[in-house]
């Protein structure tokens, strides 16, 4: 009935085999599958359930909101509300556009930087995911400004041809892009913490040396904090490195589990998007009162709980580096990035900076692992190159079991 029996790729587990469970129930750090069977969560729906799964504050939020009706397709005050939480967030933004995903927010903020500057070219980094339009769908090219080939059927190589894409953390990649179409840039789109090819940190300075390059030619710099975005920190990674970007998008955890994507910066950029400017953006379901409410929820309790991004990185740690231990003592090659609550095991000896060294991992073995861990009453993200991330729910009890799992899976 549904192609592939899913609604994401992903979630069919073609990278790892096997058929993957049905899922009933979540709560806190936990999943339920349609045979009964529990496991400990790192998915969290690919990042928004930082809380944990059916946090009271949120069920109470969008229980009480439904009773209202779901939508009206009008201004509401939660969605005014939410874009005050979302703004305060970041130093830079003045204005936020709430959308129903990630894609729409990537999408909708490269379509504004391409009306703000009036040029064409865009520029990606190879193994960075920024949701599904045309023009990010593009074949991993070489470390040079290689012209997007498409990396989809069905996007013709016109929607592509202004689609630089470029290896990640490679200073010298990012320089000759900008000689070579030098005035001619519209925006450069990052995972200021990539979580889609694996976890990868920028290495030191070349955010910094991207946000100089970018301010000198005129090109708008938007970090993509779909993932990073109220994970990394409340204000997601642009809190710890520092660095202004001119648009931010966002997903995820703002829709505390619910529908939302968001796209924000300046008012002199934002307010080119209608009705205020020509640069059309619209949505049915943008601002639906059930995400605002449920993305509302979690935004306050993560402000007014600070201390749970302490929490988060500590038990991760914890966690990454029991695993790390158990895969040198039984002689699995492995090696780990973790920012935080998001991280990866790498089947690989790494390190692992950029797509060229995480696409050396041994995919056969990080499935194993997988399957291994998932008899094991153990959830990761079914496929070696995705983050998987810890919730403010997950204890040192859980930390535990999946060590012993880890023990069991690469035993
Ligand atoms: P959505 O359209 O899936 O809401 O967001 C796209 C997106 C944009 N930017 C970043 C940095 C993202 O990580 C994503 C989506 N992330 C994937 C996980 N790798 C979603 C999982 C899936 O596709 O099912």
């Amino acid at each position: 009935m549904i192609p592939g029996g899913v609604n994401s790729p992903v979630r069919a587990f073609r990278a790892v085999g096997g058929d993957p469970p049905f899922i009933v129930r979540g709560k806190g750090s936990r999943l339920w599958d349609a045979d009964g069977n529990e496991y400990v969560d790192y998915i969290g729906s690919w990042g928004p359930m930082i809380l944990g799964h059916a946090f009271p504050e949120v069920v109470e939020a969008i229980t009480t909101a439904a009773a209202n009706s779901a939508s009206f397709g009008a201004s509401t005050p939660a969605e005014a509300d939410l874009a005050e939480l979302v703004i305060s967030a970041f130093p830079h933004m003045q204005k936020v556009r709430f959308v129903s995903s990630g894609t729409e927010a990537t999408m909708s903020a490269i379509r504004l930087a391409r009306a703000y500057t009036k040029r064409k070219y865009i520029i990606k980094f190879e193994g960075c995911y920024h949701g599904h339009a045309d023009a990010l769908l593009v074949k991993a090219g070489s470390g040079v400004a290689t012209l997007g080939i498409p990396g989809s059927a069905g996007v013709p190589e016109e929607f592509t041809q202004f689609t630089l894409a470029l290896s990640f953390n490679d200073r010298e990649a990012l320089e000759a892009a900008f000689q070579k179409f030098n005035r001619q840039i519209a925006c450069v789109i990052v995972e200021p913490v990539v979580g889609n090819m694996g976890c990868v940190a920028p290495a030191a300075g070349y955010l910094e040396r991207m946000r100089a390059i970018t301010q000198r030619d005129g090109t708008l710099l938007i970090f993509d904090e779909v993932m990073t975005g109220f994970r990394l920190a409340f204000g997601g990674a642009q809190e710890l490195n520092g660095i202004r970007p001119d648009l931010t998008t966002m997903g995820k955890i703002i829709g505390g589990g619910l529908p939302v994507g968001g796209y924000g910066g300046p008012s002199e950029i934002m307010d080119l998007v209608a009705p205020l400017g020509p640069m059309y953006q619209a949505g049915t379901l943008s601002g639906n009162p059930l995400a605002m409410a449920a993305g509302l929820a979690t935004l306050r309790h993560l402000k007014a709980h600070p201390e749970i991004y302490a929490c988060l990185d500590s038990l991760s740690a914890k966690l990454v580096a029991g695993v790390i231990a158990v895969a040198k003592k039984e002689g699995a090659t492995m090696t780990a990035n973790r920012v935080g609550s998001m991280f990866t095991w790498f089947f690989t000896p790494g390190p692992v900076h950029d797509w060229d060294s995480a696409s050396k991992c041994d995919a056969a073995a990080f499935g194993k692992f997988f399957r291994g861990m998932l008899d094991n009453g153990v959830y990761l993200p079914p496929a070696q190159y995705e983050a998987a991330f810890l919730s403010a729910a997950h204890t040192e009890a859980d930390v535990e079991a999946t060590i012993a799992a880890a023990k069991v899976a690469l035993g």
